[in-house]
């Protein structure tokens, strides 16, 4: 298709960019990472969202190479930030899949000299459904090399809670369905209630995504989960901008 070769031009000549969008610790109330989200500068239609071309760069098997290159700009920026700071990189299940995964995520690292500590991975429940024990194995591996490893979009997959048993995550990033549905509603918190405490008593830090009003970020910081991220604090902006609100909140 059109699409198919264009992303693969724009791969060639580097037409991609990554924004990122902090993630804020609710105790300190301070920017603690950012997470990487890709977009396509268009020589004619403009930025385009990764949730138009992320489905076919999967398909075609060229989300390895865009992904690889994500991770790389992501390390090294990240590497300018203050080193408080940590990155967290979005990883599809044919990536993973790949046996040379874990060297690729060593060598962003090495390349960028960014420590091991402040790269966050996330992956979807879909990435555990295929290909378990070796995709399973890799996650152990990056863990041990002090990778962290976020649960993506929880609550929207299937069996999500038996994946918490079976990988040790660090972080559970729970989908924005949830806090948008607790909008007015008497149960307003009860989903995002049960996953914190069901957190709290893994170890496993909890992340509410998509907040976007006051009243979601109250019912958020009442059930008590420790980081959001969403709108109502920042979209996901260049990695300039990033560093003047990092610079400003100093
Ligand atoms: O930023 P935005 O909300 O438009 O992103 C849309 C979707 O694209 C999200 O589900 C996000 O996880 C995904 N996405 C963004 N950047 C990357 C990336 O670098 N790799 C992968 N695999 N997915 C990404
Ligand atoms: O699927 P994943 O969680 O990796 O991607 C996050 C996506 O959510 C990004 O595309 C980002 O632009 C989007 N996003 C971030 N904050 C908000 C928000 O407050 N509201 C909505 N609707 N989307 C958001
Ligand atoms: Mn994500
Ligand atoms: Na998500």
């Amino acid at each position: 298709t059109v699409l198919e070769r264009e992303l693969r031009e724009a791969l060639t000549f580097g037409r991609f960019e990554v924004h990122y969008q902090p993630l804020v610790d609710l105790d300190r109330n301070r920017i603690k990472g950012v997470e990487a989200l890709v977009r396509w500068r268009h020589p004619e239609r403009g930025l385009i969202s990764p949730a138009v071309f992320i489905p076919l760069a999967e398909e075609t098997g060229l989300i390895v190479p865009l992904g690889e290159w994500v991770l790389n700009q992501a390390c090294r920026d990240a590497a300018t930030l203050a080193d408080d700071i940590s990155v967290a990189v979005n990883v599809s299940a044919i990536q993973l899949r790949n046996r040379t995964f874990a060297q690729t995520v060593l060598m962003a690292l090495a390349a960028s000299g960014l420590k091991a500590t402040r790269l966050e991975l996330e992956i979807t429940e879909s990435v555990l459904l295929d290909d378990t024990e070796a995709n399973l194995e890799t996650l152990h591996t990056l863990r041990r090399l002090g990778v962290r490893i976020s649960m993506d979009d929880f609550g929207t997959g299937y069996s999500s809670i038996s994946y918490l048993r079976r990988f040790p995550f660090d972080k559970i990033k729970i989908d924005r369905s949830f806090v948008r549905d607790s909008a007015g509603r008497s149960d307003a918190g009860a989903i995002i209630r049960a996953i914190v405490g069901l957190g709290t008593s893994l170890g496993i830090t909890t992340l509410v995504e998509g907040v976007e009003t006051e009243d979601q970020l109250a019912t958020v910081r009442a059930e008590g989960a420790q980081e959001i991220q969403g709108y109502l604090f920042s979209p996901p902006r260049p990695l300039s901008e990033i560093n003047e609100m990092l610079f400003l909140a100093k």
